[in-house]
């Protein structure tokens, strides 16, 4: 049996790797160590609460004393733990050094003591910065120099990089994954897809940002799950490898899908003030990982992945109302209200 420590597994990508996984290696075991912030939520893997594989752990990533604890019970780490939204470093970027930074050292530190151990620190496209919309050729490498533009780009960048220095440094066996823009179910609601669809479910209009024009690489979170799965049994250490899914798309374009799919009008588009330093364009260039592992995603198809995602939403909305109808509601007034 191997037994794994998955941080932020009560999040959006981590609760579907959490049900990814269990279903596909039965004899593994996994502790969820989550601090449940906003974003995190204990529904999310409520179906796996009496399974004796697996446990949950309610707290921070930079309780040291918590985190040396779990350590000696494992093999492997998982480290999907972090601020994740953009436009919340904008408001506050301290919670993003505090977590992504400061407790990314703290794991690592706790691996460096505990020795022997694989930690596979997950990571985001935004790190590379942003590319022209004039070249489409173009695409992030794992070569490309790192150039975050945001608070949280560069709280990840500096993560990325400090989880790479203590495999040079320390000889530990690191692992970085740099994936593109997830959908799926259990997004969180304030993230443009689940954010746009249980807008238009409650017929109020879609905020858009600037001219829409930004483009975004779109894949499925099960298809992020399944490259995160085949780095972590299979990926070399020490190496970065960069997870998309050839999915480039405006955000005018991913608009107008939803509005398609959900039979609503063009008038429900209200433009609004873009976001500051909003990057214009990512594309990931996933070669590394289709020859090394190979690994391709297969459920990231549009129109069907995309109208399937916006279904779950439609089947599950106590799952979001809920959501929204609590902090959220501060959030989308501060975000949204002057805009
Ligand atoms: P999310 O915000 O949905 O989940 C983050 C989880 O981390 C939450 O459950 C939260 O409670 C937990 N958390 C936050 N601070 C913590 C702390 N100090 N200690 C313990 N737990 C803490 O984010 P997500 O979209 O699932 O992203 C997961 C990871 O994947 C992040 O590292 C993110 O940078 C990366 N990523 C996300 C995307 C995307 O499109 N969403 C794409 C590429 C990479
Ligand atoms: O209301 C909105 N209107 C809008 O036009 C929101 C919330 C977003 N947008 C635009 C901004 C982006 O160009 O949609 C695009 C996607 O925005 P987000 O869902 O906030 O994602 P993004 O900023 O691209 O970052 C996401 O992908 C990379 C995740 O949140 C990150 O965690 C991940 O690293």
């Amino acid at each position: 049996m191997r037994s794994i420590l998955v941080t932020g597994g009560s999040g959006f990508i981590g609760s579907n790797f959490l049900h990814f996984v269990l279903a596909r290696r039965p004899d593994w075991r996994i502790v969820n160590l989550d601090s449940l912030s906003y974003s995190g939520n204990r529904e999310n893997h409520a179906g796996l609460e009496g399974d004796p594989r697996f446990r949950f752990v309610h707290g921070d990533i930079n309780d040291r004393a918590l985190v040396d604890e779990l350590m000696r019970e494992c093999e492997a780490v998982v480290h999907f733990a972090a601020e994740s939204h953009v436009d919340r470093s904008i408001l506050d970027p301290r919670p993003f050094i505090e977590t992504n930074v400061l407790g990314t050292q703290t794991l690592l530190e706790s691996l460096r003591r505990a020795g022997g151990r694989r930690f596979l620190h997950v990571s985001t496209d935004e790190v590379y910065g942003s590319l022209p919309l004039g070249d489409p050729e173009s695409r992030f490498s794992e070569e490309t120099p790192l150039n975050p533009h945001s608070p949280y780009s560069a709280s990840k960048a500096a993560s990325d990089m400090i989880a790479l220095s203590y495999q040079h440094t320390f000889g530990l066996d690191v692992l970085v994954t740099r994936c593109s823009n997830n959908f799926g179910p259990y997004q969180f609601p304030e993230k443009v897809i689940p954010l746009f669809v249980t807008n238009l479910i409650d017929g109020e209009p879609v905020p858009l940002y600037g001219d829409g024009l930004n483009v975004r690489d779109w894949l499925h979170v099960e298809d992020h799950c399944e490259a995160l799965l085949a780095v972590l049994e299979r990926g070399k250490g020490g190496r970065v490898y960069n997870i998309g899914g050839s999915n480039e798309r405006s955000n005018l374009e991913l608009t107008h899908l939803v509005l398609d799919i959900m039979g609503r009008g063009r008038e429900m588009i209200r433009p609004v003030a873009d976001r500051p330093g909003h990057d214009r364009r990512y594309a990931i260039d996933a070669r590394r990982i289709r020859s090394e592992l190979g690994w391709a995603p297969s459920r990231s198809a549009w129109p069907q992945a995309l109208a399937a995602t916006i279904q779950w939403y439609v089947d599950n909305e106590r799952w979001w109302r809920r959501i929204k109808s609590g902090e959220y509601r501060t959030y989308y007034a501060l975000q949204y209200g002057a805009r």
